[in-house]
């Protein structure tokens, strides 16, 4: 979906469809528009998700942002401070983007002689805010240095996030990340490789970590600025290293994870498929794409219990070639819409009669004429949009063949209405001018 043309005619494909919602009355119109706005969102809106690092020189922030990518994007261990005020930087690779603004350690300058310091470097750090706002706040700690210690960069983090609310009413998500934790005693006992310890040695350093994180959380709830932001406080190891020809040599990373699956309840929609897509977090790939298959296919039932004319002119297959584009993107790859569409014809969708994508948009409005009738019912729309977007998910999520793929798309359509399939939404009566259910079946 790097592609722009994608988004610009998906965009033009769900404007279109909303034109025509305008001229309907009623509850499925508008059910179908809250479901457009989040279609929008997601695929159209897609955006890197924006962090703000809050933590000093040594804290991890390269470190954790090369733990996310899996990858070495930023230099780790640079003992020189960088100079200049703070910017955003985007990290733009084909595994996808993020932004960080990396506050470098403003809140390293407590000495009085350096408080002006710190008063700029906060005073730059909101002004570049301005410019883009932030999803939420990281604050890194060592798990060495937990304690006492953290409370001047509490401080800071407090009076950032004060500023943050008086200027721009937000309260951003506050995610504590306690970095390096495993280099807490027993220090040869290894979290991400558990299996050759004894149970009660990896027990002791999983109640270590546990208290590291209640220590940085009791510290945080203390503060009336900080509470209401706090999300959570999450104990991680992001050590990677790596050789210098490029290839990794020890990956030792251990709940980055569930540190993502964190950052993920907290974003806006626009950018949870950003961080996914670079996270490679499979059981966040698959929550994503289910719940776009469910948007998608409730959408599709909705559209075919209007009298618009769905069924023939290829709004159906455009919106079911975006979700194939958009399960693809979410696991990594970046299918085409044209890859999209040579993946529902070998899994046996009858893609041929459907308009090219980006002609759907002009069809549309060409076949707005009362009473037109549909020839595609609500259930059936709902159940093969539904069962494309298992197909896809089982091919690109969970790597199984495209004959397997073909195979799960057939089940799908046969168990619909099972308890393994989310039931179709309860839509108003159909408008009249449809004909009975099941008589035409191109979903
Ligand atoms: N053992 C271990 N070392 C880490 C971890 N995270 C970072 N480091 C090391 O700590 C040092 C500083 O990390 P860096 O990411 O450059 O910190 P930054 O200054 O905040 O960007 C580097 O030598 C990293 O390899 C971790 O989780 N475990
Ligand atoms: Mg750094």
């Amino acid at each position: 979906m790097s592609d722009d043309p994608f988004r610009r005619d998906l965009s033009a494909t769900l404007a279109a469809i909303e034109g025509m919602l305008g001229e309907l009355p009623g509850d499925v119109a508008k059910q179908i528009r809250h479901k457009l706005k989040d279609i929008r969102e997601i695929l159209v809106e897609r955006r890197a998700p924006r962090f703000v690092l809050v933590g000093r020189r040594g804290s991890g922030k390269s470190s954790l942002v090369n733990a996310l990518y899996g990858e070495r994007v930023a230099e780790v261990g640079h003992v020189k401070a960088q100079t200049g005020a703070p910017r955003w930087f985007t990290y733009d690779r084909d595994e996808g983007q993020l932004d960080f603004l990396d506050t470098r350690g403003f809140q390293e300058a407590h000495r009085p002689e350096e408080a002006d310091d710190a008063a700029t470097a906060l005073e730059s750090i909101l002004l570049e805010l301005e410019k883009k706002s932030p999803d939420a706040v990281l604050f890194l700690v060592k798990a060495t240095e937990v304690g006492a210690a953290i409370d001047g960069d509490l401080d800071e983090t407090e009076t950032l996030l004060e500023r943050l609310r008086r200027k721009h009413g937000v309260g951003l998500p506050l995610v504590c990340v306690i970095t390096q934790c495993d280099l807490l005693e027993p220090k040869d006992v290894t979290l991400h490789a558990p299996d050759a310890f004894e149970p009660r040695d990896l027990q002791e350093k999983r109640e270590r970590v546990k208290h590291v994180e209640r220590l940085v959380e009791d510290q945080v709830r203390q503060r009336p600025g900080l509470r209401d932001h706090f999300v959570a406080s999450i104990g991680i190891s992001a050590y990677q290293s790596w050789r210098d020809d490029g290839s990794r040599r020890s990956d030792q990373r251990w709940r980055v994870d569930d540190l993502v699956s964190f950052l993920f309840e907290r974003l806006p929609q626009q950018a949870r498929m950003e961080l996914v897509r670079v996270a490679r977090v499979q059981h966040l790939q698959r929550k994503m794409a289910k719940s776009l298959t469910t948007l998608v296919a409730s959408m599709c039932a909705g559209l075919a219990a209007t009298p618009i004319p769905v069924g023939d002119i290829g709004p159906l297959t455009s919106l079911q070639v975006a979700l194939v584009v958009a399960i693809g993107y979410v696991s990594g790859r970046d299918p085409s819409p044209e890859t999209a569409r040579e993946f529902l014809g070998a899994i046996g969708v009858n893609v041929g009669i459907g308009f090219a994508f980006r002609e759907t948009a002009r069809a549309l409005v060409k076949f707005i004429f009362p009473g037109a009738g549909n020839l595609v019912s609500a259930s059936v729309a709902f159940a093969g949009t539904w069962a494309v977007g298992s197909a896809a998910i089982a091919y690109f999520i969970d790597g199984v063949s495209i004959e397997e793929a073909r195979r799960r798309w057939r089940l799908a359509r046969a168990t619909e209405g099972d308890d393994e399939s989310p039931r179709e939404p309860q839509l108003p009566e159909k408008t009249k001018g449809s004909p009975a259910e099941g008589e035409r079946d191109d979903s």
